[in-house]
């Protein structure tokens, strides 16, 4: 990649709202554009320190606070600066124009991050939290991304990528002296800094669904017979009137989609059209649409109006749980509306029925809620935190596809070179598995792997003894 010379410039706040934009520059010119746009009141920009403030007018335009940055200390590695000014769209439309007439040009989206990447002031991966820290609205995404961008991540990355390149140098040796018919690699340490290294990528590749829960919200499908007061619940736990509440049967026809932060996790609440055999086409297609839905989500809410017979309850229950897939799901089952029991339903034979019958095998548990009245539903928020798992979620979690995609791609080389020294392939073949696997983990953090490939080994052995 090639870094062209130019100086750039952009807002670096959002127009709008605040008292006070920020217009970020840099590139090799920042201080001397500075100069011929600024009348700083002491001295110029040319000569300022790194980490200094100064103070000075635009001509007819505004005064302004400009902090200064030296390469390489800066976020992009290059001279650069911050503007500030006052808030108004007028102002900062007009400082962009007047530094692009002393020299600077706008900058692409992502440049300032680019550069920095460039310049080797973050790898890739710490360059994509940027983005998601920006992007955070929960205390569990900001801190995923934040051990992105300080590096906690990449450095993960680094070990297990220097693992594999212990592995191609073993392998490579023996390469190299094949013709001379001696074996090199220690192979019981060669089956272990594999076994390890694909387990290790295939573990961050698996994270990628907590990961995704956290950036995405952990979906929750709220689903239920016709009038059990779903709708209710979604509005309840929202707070808002969010989806169309009636005591018509059929009343949600599609499904409304929400998210909610709940104790620092950010969850995506699902509410489906009712179960039941529908006599209108409109309403068989959201019920399909229902189906579908309760497939995708993390945890499934079988919400039950516990004033019905007990029959058509445990019905309900058993046809929720038929769609929900015992493995990989969470059942939480709300027995709602117990504000109209008062006291004449037998719960806990409920709970005995959930307890005793094959619904034992799902991941379930059974709460008394009335959505209306606003009964139960702080345990049920709690349940809600517990059944994601993410509240204290430590360790890495991949939250980026591309990287999952290359871990994946990882681990499936990595049990390649498994599979072929089982089988007693050439070791030329298992290297470019292993190739493979580290181009990978390369492309992750935006390293380029032959030459390091190459300096690993002459560092590691010592050849020409
Ligand atoms: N007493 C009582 N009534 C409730 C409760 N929850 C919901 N209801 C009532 O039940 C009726 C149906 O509520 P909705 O939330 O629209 O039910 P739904 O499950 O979304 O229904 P569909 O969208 O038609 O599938 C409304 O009249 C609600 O006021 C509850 O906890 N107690
Ligand atoms: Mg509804």
């Amino acid at each position: 990649m090639i870094l062209d010379a130019h100086t750039i410039c952009a807002p670096a706040t959002s127009v709008g709202s605040g008292a006070i934009s920020v217009i970020r520059i840099s590139g090799p010119q920042t201080l001397p554009i500075l100069d011929r746009m600024v009348s700083f009141r002491h001295g110029d920009a040319a000569t300022a320190a790194g980490y200094s403030l100064k103070f000075g007018t635009v001509p007819d335009v505004d005064d302004v606070l400009v902090s200064i940055y030296r390469a390489p200390h800066s976020y992009t590695g290059e001279d650069a600066a911050e503007l500030s000014c006052h808030a108004s769209s007028y102002i900062v439309e007009t400082l962009l124009e007047r530094l692009c007439n002393a020299g600077c040009r706008l900058a692409e989206p992502g440049e300032f991050t680019q550069r920095a990447f460039v310049n080797g002031k973050m790898d890739l991966a710490q360059a994509e939290a940027v983005a998601d820290i920006i992007a955070s609205v929960s205390s569990a995404q900001h801190r995923v991304a934040m051990n992105q961008l300080r590096g906690g991540y990449s450095a993960e990355l680094r070990g297990l990528r220097s693992q594999l390149l212990e592995l191609t140098a073993l392998l490579e040796l023996e390469l190299d002296f094949s013709e001379e018919d001696v074996e090199f690699a220690d192979r019981s340490r060669l089956r272990t800094l594999l076994d390890t290294a694909c387990s290790h990528c295939r573990q961050l590749a698996e994270s990628f669904r907590a990961g995704n829960a956290i950036r995405n919200g952990v979906p929750v499908a709220v689903v239920g017979a016709p009038n059990s007061g779903k709708s209710t619940l979604l509005n309840a736990i929202l707070r808002d009137d969010r989806a169309i509440v009636s005591d018509i049967p059929g009343t949600t026809r599609d499904t409304v989609e929400e998210t909610c932060i709940i104790d620092g996790v950010l969850f995506r609440f699902i509410d489906t059209a009712g179960i039941r055999s529908a006599s209108d086409e409109v309403e068989q297609l959201g019920i399909e649409r229902t189906f579908r839905k309760i497939g995708e989500a993390e945890i499934v809410l079988a919400v039950v109006d516990a004033s019905a017979p007990e029959t058509e309850i445990r019905e309900s229950i058993r046809m929720i749980a038929g769609k929900v897939d015992a493995k990989s799901q969470n059942l939480v089952i709300l027995m709602n509306k117990v504000d109209l029991l008062g006291g004449n339903k037998n719960v806990n034979g409920f709970n005995n029925f959930v307890l005793n019958s094959d619904i034992s095998k799902y991941k379930t548990k059974l709460l008394e809620i009335s959505a209306k009245a606003g009964l139960g539903l702080d345990e049920l928020r709690s349940t809600l935190v517990s059944c994601s798992g993410l509240a204290s979620a430590t360790g890495t979690l991949v939250t980026n596809a591309r990287h999952a995609a290359a871990l994946r791609t990882a681990a499936t080389s990595l049990s390649a070179v498994s599979d072929g020294l089982d089988r007693g392939l050439p070791t030329d073949l298992l290297a470019e598995d292993l190739r493979a696997a580290l181009e990978a983990l390369g492309s992750i953090t935006g390293q380029i792997t032959t030459d390091e490939t190459l300096g690993e080994i002459f560092s590691h052995f010592c050849i020409g003894k």
